[in-house]
């Protein structure tokens, strides 16, 4: 594979590890586990792997290992350090015994079920070792649920003479890992199933998990190109930025771009629903802030909007809540109808009040929310132009108010997506630092005989040095949520908390951020330098730790 310079100087970077990984290691057991909710129900569903404790690890004494094989899936949507996450994995595992070997499916968890896989050697990690990206494997967003996966799966572990299967995913797909765990315990077949928490989103964290990896380069990255544009912005002055960034549902990543680059508005969806905002009071909120600035001499100004805004628009979200039973229940006879047939089909079905939302919105719109959901039963939100929505709202609303005198000014727009873009960036020291200690936790789960855990590094703002690592049942994080139209045991994903410091500390600035330009250009990400530029994590990170 040809390098880039970067990439070659790069790939000597040796991630820096918590002092309890740098050697022998023990697992020290604590208390027994509940679920976070529902603990009866998922108690019943999960009768062999609910409860366990958490696990944290030591410094221990030289023991002697067994070789065996392990697996590894990487799965969902990229994030940075993901390769670093088998990095450490298979150095660990060779640690602990030079026999052991590491085989990697691929294209995700799709090549479980299919057979499709790879033996990951010496040679090939070392071409991956700090880089981006997921391609060492491939990965996919095949939801393994069936009993039938299940024992595909099997087969293909116990031809590999596979003992133990990693499962790099987000909060699906460690979900996934638990049925697998469990279901692997309960047929006897002695497989562990280990979780690793990924996803650029941020949204899978709780007490146990303080950050998923790929949150921080990700973030960097995005900060990076809004710094450039809003300098852009307030050089020439003629623009308005409307900036759509990823995050299918929690806008951590968009909150924390506002508190790295200052921009005019970001739009945080958690506190649309709170304050049941129609999608009206958004476009009255910005146009008051274009009409403001216009006011002083500002026709320019920089808005964040984070992807997932549609679906926590109250009257929007009920819509798809509506729409995602509808489909579950009647997918196979509505798949064969034209488009048109498909809009008819919808609003005879829907209930009168989200017929009424779902004429309302623009065609392109509707017609998303209406498409085929994803194997997790997600709608696909990284194709709704909501930037474009809220731009062409917001003119609308300018233009009304001109007519009345209430604004004076121009408002001529540019609009971007930032998501792909930050997926596969070379990961930050941060990111390469945690993601090679939750592979190296991963194998000390395994190597320490545990299943349907998460491997997890705690205290993670202070230096590398002093982060703590173990796992997590993940039963734990468990709670029933509706989904496909049914009531499934699902991992609690993590909204942006109102009350949190990070969105507090936006909302204390956001008016001086509006009516002002306060922009703020972090710049690339830094692999070479200071420690204060160079390994710094996020500030909500920063802020959820002080
Ligand atoms: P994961 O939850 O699997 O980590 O993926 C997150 C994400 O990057 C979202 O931010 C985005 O909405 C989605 O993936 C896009 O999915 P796809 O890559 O399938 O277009």
């Amino acid at each position: 594979m040809e390098k880039s310079i970067l990439e070659k100087i790069r790939s000597e970077y040796k991630p820096k590890l918590p002092q309890a990984l740098k050697g022998n290691v023990k697992a020290v057991e604590g208390e027994p586990t509940n679920s976070v909710r529902d603990q009866q129900i998922i108690k019943s569903l999960f009768p062999n792997t609910y409860g366990m404790p958490i696990v944290r690890f030591e410094p221990g004494e030289e023991t002697t290992h067994h070789a065996i094989n392990v697996g590894v899936i990487l799965s969902g949507g990229q994030a940075p350090g993901g390769h670093n996450v088998i990095s450490g994995l298979f150095d660990e595992i060779k640690r602990l015994n030079p026999e052991n070997r590491l085989f990697g499916f691929l294209l995700g968890p799709g090549g479980l079920v299919s057979h499709e896989y790879m033996e990951i050697t010496s040679e090939i990690i070392e071409d991956y070792r700090n880089t981006g990206g997921f391609d060492i494997i491939g990965s996919g967003r095949t939801k393994l649920e069936t009993e039938e996966q299940f024992e595909k799966g099997l087969q293909i572990l116990n031809k590999l003479d596979i003992k133990a299967l990693v499962i790099i995913g987000g909060d699906d797909s460690n979900t996934n890992a638990a049925v697998l765990a469990e279901y692997y315990k309960d047929h006897g077949d002695g497989i562990q199933v280990i979780g690793v928490p990924k996803t650029i989103d941020g949204d899978l964290k709780n007490d146990q998990i303080e950050t998923s990896f790929g949150f921080d380069t990700a973030t960097k990255t995005y900060s990076e190109l809004i710094g450039n544009i809003e300098r852009d912005c307030a050089s020439a002055q003629k623009y308005w930025h409307f900036v759509k960034l990823m995050g299918r549902s929690a806008s951590h990543i968009a909150l924390e771009c506002a508190l790295q680059c200052h921009p005019n508005v970001c739009i945080v969806s958690e506190e649309v629903q709170a304050n049941d905002d129609s999608l009206n009071d958004i476009v009255d909120y910005i146009a008051g802030i274009v009409a403001n600035r216009a006011a002083h001499g500002m026709n320019y100004g920089v808005v964040l909007i984070p992807e997932g805004l549609i679906e926590f628009i109250p009257a929007i979200g009920r819509l798809i809540s509506e729409l995602n039973d509808l489909l579950a229940e009647h997918g196979d006879e509505y798949k064969h109808l034209d488009k048109a047939e498909q809009r008819r089909y919808i609003l005879e079905h829907l209930s009168k009040d989200n017929a009424n939302t779902f004429e309302t919105l623009p065609y392109d719109v509707a017609r998303q929310l209406s498409l085929e959901r994803d194997p997790h039963g997600n709608v696909q939100v990284s194709s709704i132009e909501t930037d474009k929505l809220l731009s062409r709202m917001v003119a609308a609303k300018l233009r009304l108010w001109k007519e009345e005198g209430k604004f004076k000014g121009h408002f001529h727009t540019q609009h971007h997506f930032f998501g792909y873009e930050g997926r596969c960036a070379i990961p930050s020291n941060f990111d390469a630092d945690y993601c090679y200690a939750l592979g190296t936790s991963a194998a000390q789960l395994i190597a320490n005989g545990k299943t349907g855990y998460m491997a997890v590094v705690k205290n993670t703002t202070a230096p590398t040095d002093e982060w703590r690592a173990g796992g997590v049942p993940i039963t734990s994080m468990l709670n029933l949520e509706r989904r496909n139209g049914q009531l499934k045991p699902v991992i609690k994903k993590a909204l942006v908390d109102l009350n949190g410091r990070p969105f507090q500390e936006y909302k204390r600035h956001r008016d001086e951020w509006a009516a002002m330009t306060c922009f703020v250009y972090p710049g690339p990400i830094q692999y070479f330098g200071p420690a204060e530029v160079c390994d710094t994590t996020t500030i909500t990170l920063q802020l959820e730790h002080q």
